[in-house]
């Protein structure tokens, strides 16, 4: 990713002038950690996690990947004390310079009708698609999230 640099008193000018370039009114989310869940067996729907951090105010509002036949974006909710996930219709709110995780158990990535298995070692495509900044491109990998797989740590 590049990063352009301007130096302070070049954008008081540019605020002062109130003629900002248009790019810098787009966000620039970043993406780390995606990991996608293998698909349990005999089933085509499955979690993907990650971490985002948007520049400014933004939102994710939807996803793609060629590996499903639909990707949405789910909030986990307790209903009659049940677990429930539910499509963020709205998408999810990205407050400006704050790491939004996605994580199991919260928020995440569901993407259904797989039609060929997740392996631990695959690669997901995923395009982010924003309210503001242009789309992300990420390659998941398939695994286990980090937080599932704590039971494993300190077996050095
Ligand atoms: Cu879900």
């Amino acid at each position: 990713m590049k990063r352009i640099l301007i130096p302070a008193s070049l954008a008081l000018l540019l605020t002062a002038c109130g003629q900002q370039p248009a790019e810098g009114e787009l966000s620039v989310v970043s993406a780390a950690d995606a990991v996608c869940r293998p698909t349990p067996n005999g089933r085509q729907a499955t979690g993907c996690y990650l971490t985002l951090t948007a520049s400014r105010d933004d939102r994710l509002v939807s996803v793609t990947s060629p590996v499903s036949g639909l990707a949405q974006v789910h909030e986990m909710k307790v209903e009659s004390n049940m677990m429930m996930m539910r499509e963020l219709t709205d998408g999810l709110p990205l407050p400006a310079g704050s790491a939004v995780a996605l994580a199991p158990g919260g928020n995440h990535i569901m993407l259904m009708g797989v039609a060929n298995p997740l392996v631990a070692g695959d690669t997901v495509p995923l395009t982010l698609t924003f309210a503001n900044a242009r789309p992300v491109e990420i390659v998941a990998r398939v695994g286990q999230p980090a937080l599932a797989t704590s039971e494993h740590s300190g077996g050095h």
